[in-house]
């Protein structure tokens, strides 16, 4: 067994904490923030197939529809997409006995459910456990192991895991398992070269692989996965791109007429990103979403020591030091006028 070397603050038995509810519990309600992505949805499927095993009935339901390139998850454990308007969904999530959030520490990263969920957890049936690795965690859970030293809530399970197997025993890692933490770890750290892949993350990603997890084959569902729409938003976005600041902001804005014109979606916006903290003096990169609702979404990345998950908190959004994001209730226009502003204040600020 691998057991905690590099800045971990967990110890196996710390996890019994999560662990007793878990083992308790006979319906266990899986979930992950909005607009979900690699580590959530790792994590999901992961804990859902570990929890089946021990008999529990378990499902997975999200605020938001799974990205095209994660939908070969589902073949693993079913994920459903929760309808605020089907009562038979509202039922079976407020009849749950745990839930459990993956990869978000804040209430409002529930969407849809958080409303039912809360409803639930007045009238005292439900117990709330959440596994996050974003800064500033809220106080809703009964039960919140969030450590922002880990690489990927990912990390955090895949920990979970083997405390598991320690508290009943017996071994319950699977191929199907390993292949699911694999996602979140591989997804999370960027293909393991993100700040905090530390050697623990290398091993753990050594022995996911020796489990049975396929890395050529993971990497190529993820991201050998554009469709050709995706491919030609990319090109009118790259084409877009400015760069602000004697080089330290580059700033991008995706209009909806881009997304239509090129017949692409909203999550076909998210690789982009990463295009924009490729020119080395950048330090701040903003992409700046328009949405279909009249809100506009941001995120944002940063190089070396600037906390963005701060500017993000100033709009009620959060993440990470490098990378984090927001949602403006207010258009596009007015959303790029206040940011344009606060990111030169902000960048005085965390340059003093
Ligand atoms: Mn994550």
């Amino acid at each position: 067994m691998i057991l905690p070397e590099y800045s971990r603050s967990l110890q196996p038995k710390e996890w019994t904490l999560l662990i007793e509810p878990l083992l308790e519990a006979q319906h266990v309600v899986i979930t992950t923030h909005e607009n979900s992505d690699g580590d959530g949805l790792g994590c999901e499927v992961a804990l859902a197939l570990l929890l089946t095993a021990l008999g529990k009935q378990v499902d997975i339901v999200n605020p938001t529809e799974v990205p095209p390139n994660y939908q070969f998850l589902k073949g693993y454990h079913p994920i459903s997409l929760f309808n605020p308007k089907d009562e038979d969904a509202i039922q079976n999530l407020s009849l749950c006995d745990v839930l459990v959030l993956l990869d978000a520490n804040l209430k409002e990263r529930m969407g849809a459910l958080w409303p039912h969920v809360s409803f639930s957890k007045e009238l005292g049936r439900l117990k709330i456990l959440c596994v996050d690795h974003h800064l500033e965690p809220e106080d809703f859970a009964d039960v919140m192991v969030c450590e922002r030293y880990a690489s990927s809530t990912g990390e955090l399970v895949y920990d979970l895991v083997y405390a598991l197997q320690e508290h009943i025993g017996r071994e319950i890692f699977t191929p199907e398992i390993a292949e699911a933490l694999y996602v979140a770890v591989m997804t999370d750290t960027g293909s393991f070269r993100f700040p905090k892949t530390t050697p623990y993350v290398y091993r753990l990603a050594g022995d996911l692989v020796s489990k049975g997890a396929d890395p050529a084959g993971l990497y190529d569902k993820i991201y050998n996965s554009l469709t050709p729409a995706a491919l030609k938003l990319l090109g009118a976005a790259l084409s877009s791109i400015t760069i602000l600041d004697n080089g330290l902001v580059s700033w991008l804005f995706i209009s909806q007429d881009m997304i239509k014109s090129t017949g692409s979606r909203l999550f076909d916006t998210d690789l982009i990103i990463r295009y924009l903290l490729s020119v080395p003096t950048v330090k701040i990169a903003i992409l700046i979403v328009e949405m279909t609702d009249g809100r506009t979404k941001a995120s944002f990345r940063s190089r070396g020591k600037i906390y963005v998950n701060q500017l993000a908190k100033k709009y009620g959004g959060g993440g990470h030091m490098n990378a984090a994001g927001c949602l403006f209730a207010f258009s596009s226009e007015k959303a790029r006028k206040v940011l344009l502003e606060d990111v030169r204040t902000f960048l005085r600020e965390q340059g003093d």
